[in-house]
């Protein structure tokens, strides 16, 4: 039996681990996935994520929550919701929240067995930032509410907003063909829900099998939907499995129908998934991912939390597609900054004072006439984790080969550069065991966690052609 006082008291009972991330949300203790309930409320911004606080692997899932002011310091809270009702008793999966006059609104996916079938139902429970209630009349949407032949067992990941006193609500789901698509709900009360439309579909069968994860905005002047096939093929723009997709496009408000223009995956490394957003008081739409891939695990077996969020990026259109970049919050906490500006690299070589595992680097490369530059990170002598572009392919290629990890789990991921520029740039974040490197401005963004030893802190350039280049470092201290 899962209780919330049960989760709270074991977490409460563990030695404070001084080894998580800085500035990277993890749990005090146990599993992670699916970061949640991402909302402002009452000025501070609030994440919960999917938490099984016993054990380094997934479980009966509880929503673990932390709050932030600046989207780089987090603090953590007492879990918010554990499955302890007979509507969410196999589990409190994802969802949103969103601060209403009622309180803080979590709405999320309620797991309960009718005659030894999974039902997946939308709950809502209120609250005041700390403590939540869940709804007596849970589940407020339900399976049963789609039309005939779309599953009820794969109905979750509810995202809601609210425009002009109507409550609107997207989920993942799968049509009578087995295709994922997202069906859109309203309300005007957070209780009674009534089933609008197909938001969005996979017409065709192509892209996997079910579409988790939505979340639906405005951005700039078009359309974005987020959402997390699961069990893609590849193909150049995608890797197998799980991926993070944006698709830009026309909204139909009247139809409650979207059109998807263009297609892309969100990151190009190797680890994320399922991400959502918030819009901020001045209203920059702000995207958070969980960074790991759900088919590459590589922890050391000792330590005691498991997985952890990215960095809170801050989302735009240019020319019609998605930029990234990281939340302009972490400036605040740049320290020691080391400029080497045209610098000239033939071979491999080290800069003074440019090493570390938790810092903020741009390296600009002035050249065009080179084959290929490395950068390694992360390193000493038997560990590093490499990104080069290769610039006769344009290609791009992570490689977390010897960071030290004993599973023979995909290490390295290549990727062709999108958008050309005179001047390559990559702006390289590492908080201890993650790395996002964000590419000519957050035009493309690779992140990958590894889990070298702490002290593996150099950092290398290589080319083999004479190349100019320009590095500035900021150590993150907090
Ligand atoms: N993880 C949750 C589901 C979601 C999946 C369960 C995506 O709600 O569809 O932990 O990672």
């Amino acid at each position: 039996m899962q209780t919330l006082e049960k989760a709270n008291q074991y977490i409460k009972e563990q030695p404070e681990d001084h080894s998580r991330p800085l500035f990277h949300v993890t749990a005090p203790t146990g599993w992670i996935n699916d970061p949640n309930g991402f909302s402002l409320y009452q000025g501070e911004y609030h994440l919960f994520y999917q938490h099984y606080p016993y054990k380094d692997v997934w479980g009966p899932m509880h929503w673990g929550h932390a709050k932030t002011k600046d989207f780089i310091t987090w603090e953590d809270l007492p879990v918010a919701l554990a499955p302890d009702q007979p509507f969410d008793e196999e589990g409190c999966f994802s969802g949103s929240g969103l601060e209403t006059p009622e309180g803080h609104v979590l709405v999320y996916t309620g797991l309960r067995k009718v005659n030894g079938e999974i039902e997946q139902n939308q709950c809502v429970a209120i609250g005041d930032g700390l403590h939540y209630q869940k709804l007596s009349e849970n589940p407020v949407a339900l399976g049963k509410q789609l039309p005939e032949g779309f599953s009820t067992e794969h109905f979750r990941d509810p995202k809601i907003w609210e425009k002009d006193g109507t409550y609107y609500l997207v989920a993942g789901n799968k049509n009578a063909d087995n295709h994922g698509q997202i069906v859109l709900f309203t309300s005007t009360n957070l209780r009674d829900w009534q089933y609008k439309s197909v938001l969005a579909c996979d017409e065709k069968g192509e892209i996997g099998v079910m579409w988790e994860c939505p979340d639906f905005f405005p951005l700039d002047d078009t359309y974005v939907l987020l959402t997390s096939p699961q069990d893609m093929v590849a193909t150049e723009e995608f890797h197998n499995g799980n991926n993070a997709l944006w698709m830009r496009g026309r909204f139909d408000e009247e139809k409650g129908v979207f059109t998807k223009e263009v297609i892309g995956e969100v990151d190009d490394g190797i680890d994320f998934y399922a991400p959502q957003t918030l819009e901020t008081a001045d209203h920059r739409r702000i995207m958070i991912g969980w960074m790991q891939s759900w088919d590459n695990f590589m922890k050391p077996a000792d330590q005691k939390w498991a997985n952890m969020m990215s960095l809170p990026r801050e989302l735009s259109m240019k020319d019609g597609h998605l930029i990234q970049k990281p939340v302009r919050e972490i400036n605040q906490y740049h320290q020691n900054v080391m400029v080497y500006a045209h610098q000239q690299c033939l071979g491999e070589m080290q800069l003074p004072y440019v090493k570390g595992r938790c810092l903020d680097m741009t390296v600009t490369i002035h050249s065009s006439n080179y084959h290929e530059f490395t950068i390694q990170f992360a390193k000493d002598k038997s560990h590093h984790v490499s990104f080069t572009y290769h610039k006769d392919k344009n290609m791009f290629e992570l490689d977390r080969s010897y960071c030290g990890m004993i599973r023979d789990v995909v290490a390295i991921r290549r990727k062709a550069l999108k958008v050309p520029y005179p001047e390559l740039t990559m702006r390289v974040i590492l908080d201890r065991y993650s790395a996002e490197i964000f590419i000519n401005g957050g035009e493309q963004v690779f992140s990958t966690t590894f889990y070298t030893p702490l002290d593996a802190e150099d950092i290398s350039f290589t080319s083999y052609d004479q190349v100019e280049f320009s590095v500035v470092k900021y150590d993150l201290v907090k």
